[in-house]
C-alpha cells in the first residue's frame, strides 16, 4: 500500500482510476458535495489554513499526513483496508462461508438500508456543528472541531463510495439524498433522532462526541464484522479515524471537570466563578447519554435480529462469542406489561441492539468511572461525582420510550417527569448560563476560563501551536 497523497482527484487505494465508470460518478458527485460543504459545512474558517490530518493510507504507521490546509481543499478519500484471502463469514446462518465481494440479491434492500442509515449520520453532524468555531474555548479545539468535521465528511465519502460502486442506479439517487437531508429540517429530516438535535455549544460538543461518536464506534464495529467484505473493510478503516473523535470528547469533559474542581477549591459557587458546576454538567451527560443511546435501536428487534442472521451487521468483536449463531439463546431484560416493568426472556437475535447497548454502556461507564477520579484527585465533595442514569431514563426508542422514569429507572407519572424534568435536563436556565460563556478565545496558547488546557497538543505540537492560521 503506498503511503503518498496521490494526485488523483479523488485519493483511494481502490484502484479507481480503473473503473471509470464509477471514478466518473464519483466525479459527478464531488461538485455536489462541495456545494454542500460550503452551504452547511463550518460556518467561516473556510479560507483559513487548519492544521489537519489527512488519511492518506491504511498502513497502521503513516497512515495520516498532517499539514496546514484550508478545509475545502482537503482530499477526502476513500480508503479500505486490505482484502484478506479466504476470508469467511464470521455470524449468523451464513456462518462459514466466503464473505462476499458482491451484494447478495436477497440482502440488498436491507444492506443499502444499513449503508444509507450510517451514511446519513456523518453530514448529519457536520451540520450539526457548524457554527461552533465561532465560540472555540482555543484554536486547539477549534482545530479538533475542524478535524472531526473533514474526517465525518470522509466517512460520508466511504459509505457513498460502497452505494455508487455496489448499487446501481438507486445507490447513485441514495447518495444525493445523503445531501438533500438536513440535521433538524422539519420537512427534510435526517434519519436518526440524535442527529436532529442542536449541537448548541462547546458542552453540547463535548458531550456528543463523547456520547454519540461512540454510538458510531460500536456500530462501526458491529458492521465490521459484516459479511459483505467491502462494508467491513471501509467501517474497518473508519474507527482509525473515530478514535480521535472520542477522544476529544472524553477529554473535552474531563478538562471541563478539572477546571470545575480547580475553581470549587476557592468557592463553592462555580457559576459566580465563570466555571461549570458539576450538577449542569451532569445534566448534559443525562441529556446526551439517553439519545445516544436511542441509536441503538430497539430492545427487540426483528430488523437486528434479520441483519445478524444475514450475516450483515455482528456483534462487536464476535470472535470473542463462542456461538456464532446465536439461534437458541434467551436474553433477560426488562420489559413493561400492564404498565408495569418485569423481567422477560427474549431470543436473543432479536436482543442483538440490546447486547450491543451493554457493550456500549460499559464502555461510557468507564469514562465517568475517570472523570470521578479526576474529581477525586481535584479535592471535590466526595457526595459530588457523576453516574449514567439508568438506561430506561428518557428514552425516545424502544419499548421504553413512551413511558417515564427517573434517573434509577423507576417508573413515573407523565406529570412527575414533566414537573422534575429539569432536575435532571439541562433547563432553559441551564443552557442560557452555558451560551453566556461561550466568547470566543481564538489567541495561541490562550484558553477561556470554563475549560483547562488539554495535558498535550495535537502530533506532538506544544498546546500554544498555532493550530488554525489567522
Ligand atoms: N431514530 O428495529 P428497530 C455515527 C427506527 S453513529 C429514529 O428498533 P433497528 C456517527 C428504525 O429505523 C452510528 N428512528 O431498529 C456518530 C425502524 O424503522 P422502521 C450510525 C429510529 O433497525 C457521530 C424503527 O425505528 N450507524 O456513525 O434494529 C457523528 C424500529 O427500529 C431510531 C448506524 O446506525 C432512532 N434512533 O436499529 C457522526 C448503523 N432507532 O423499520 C457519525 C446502521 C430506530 O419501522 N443502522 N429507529 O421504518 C442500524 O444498524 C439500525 O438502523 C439502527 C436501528 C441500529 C440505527
Ligand atoms: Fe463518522
Ligand atoms: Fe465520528
Amino acid at each position: 500500500m503506498t503511503a503518498v497523497l496521490s494526485n488523483e482527484k479523488i485519493p483511494n487505494n481502490v484502484d479507481l482510476s480503473s473503473d471509470k465508470r464509477l471514478q466518473r460518478a464519483l466525479e459527478q458527485w464531488l461538485p455536489n458535495y462541495l456545494d454542500w460543504w460550503k452551504q452547511v459545512g463550518p460556518e467561516g474558517y473556510q479560507e483559513k489554513d487548519v492544521y489537519l490530518r489527512t488519511a492518506i493510507s491504511v498502513d497502521t504507521d503513516g497512515w495520516a499526513h498532517f499539514d496546514y490546509v484550508k478545509m475545502p481543499d482537503y482530499r477526502w478519500g476513500i480508503f479500505l483496508t486490505p482484502r484478506e484471502e479466504e476470508k469467511k463469514i464470521g455470524f449468523g446462518d451464513n456462518y462459514g462461508q466466503p464473505v462476499w465481494n458482491e451484494v447478495p440479491g436477497e440482502f440488498r434492500n436491507m444492506l443499502r438500508r444499513i449503508i444509507v442509515t450510517q451514511g446519513d449520520t456523518e453530514p448529519a453532524s457536520v451540520e450539526q456543528q457548524r457554527l461552533l468555531g465561532a465560540t472555540a474555548p482555543s484554536l486547539y479545539d477549534m482545530r479538533n472541531l475542524f478535524q472531526v468535521n473533514v474526517e465525518e465528511g470522509r466517512h460520508l465519502w466511504a459509505m457513498v463510495y460502497l452505494l455508487h460502486s455496489y448499487f446501481g442506479k438507486d445507490g447513485r439517487e441514495e447518495a444525493e439524498g445523503l445531501l438533500e437531508r438536513r440535521s433538524g429540517d422539519a420537512d427534510k429530516p435526517r434519519i436518526l433522532g440524535a442527529f436532529n438535535q442542536p449541537i448548541k455549544n462547546w458542552v453540547d460538543f463535548y458531550f456528543f462526541t463523547m456520547f454519540t461518536d461512540r454510538d458510531g464506534k460500536y456500530q462501526l464495529y458491529a458492521l465490521s464484522e459484516s459479511g459483505f467484505d467491502p462494508l467491513a473493510r471501509t467501517t474497518k478503516f473508519m474507527l482509525t479515524e473515530e478514535a480521535h473523535h472520542m477522544f476529544v470528547g472524553e477529554t473535552g469533559i474531563d478538562r471541563m471537570v478539572t477546571r470545575t474542581a480547580e475553581l470549587m477549591k476557592s468557592g463553592p459557587d462555580v457559576r459566580k466563578q465563570g466555571g461549570i458546576d458539576i450538577e449542569t454538567l451532569q445534566k448534559y451527560l443525562n441529556l446526551w447519554f439517553s439519545l445516544s443511546e436511542d441509536l441503538f435501536g430497539g430492545e427487540i428487534s426483528s430488523n437486528a435480529a434479520d441483519f445478524f442472521a444475514a450475516g450483515l451487521k455482528g456483534r462487536y468483536k464476535e470472535d470473542k462469542y463462542e456461538d456464532h449463531k446465536a439461534l437458541d439463546g434467551n436474553y433477560r431484560m426488562a420489559v413493561i406489561e400492564d404498565g408495569k416493568l418485569l423481567e422477560k426472556d427474549v431470543p436473543l437475535r432479536t436482543a442483538m441492539n440490546e447486547v450491543l447497548r451493554d457493550n456500549y454502556v460499559e464502555d461510557c461507564q468507564r469514562a465517568v468511572d475517570k472523570w470521578n477520579r479526576t474529581l477525586e484527585r481535584g479535592g471535590a465533595d466526595p457526595a459530588l461525582r457523576f453516574r449514567l442514569p439508568n438506561r430506561r431514563f428518557h428514552r425516545h426508542q424502544g419499548i421504553y420510550a413512551g413511558h417515564h422514569f427517573d434517573l434509577d429507572g423507576n417508573m413515573i407519572s407523565a406529570e412527575e417527569f414533566e414537573r422534575r424534568k429539569y432536575e435532571w435536563l439541562p433547563s432553559p436556565d441551564d443552557i442560557a448560563y452555558i451560551e453566556s460563556l461561550m466568547k470566543p478565545v481564538h489567541e495561541p496558547g490562550k484558553i477561556a476560563g470554563w475549560i483547562a488546557p488539554p495535558t498535550r497538543g495535537i502530533n506532538g505540537q506544544p498546546f500554544e501551536f498555532e493550530y488554525v492560521r489567522s
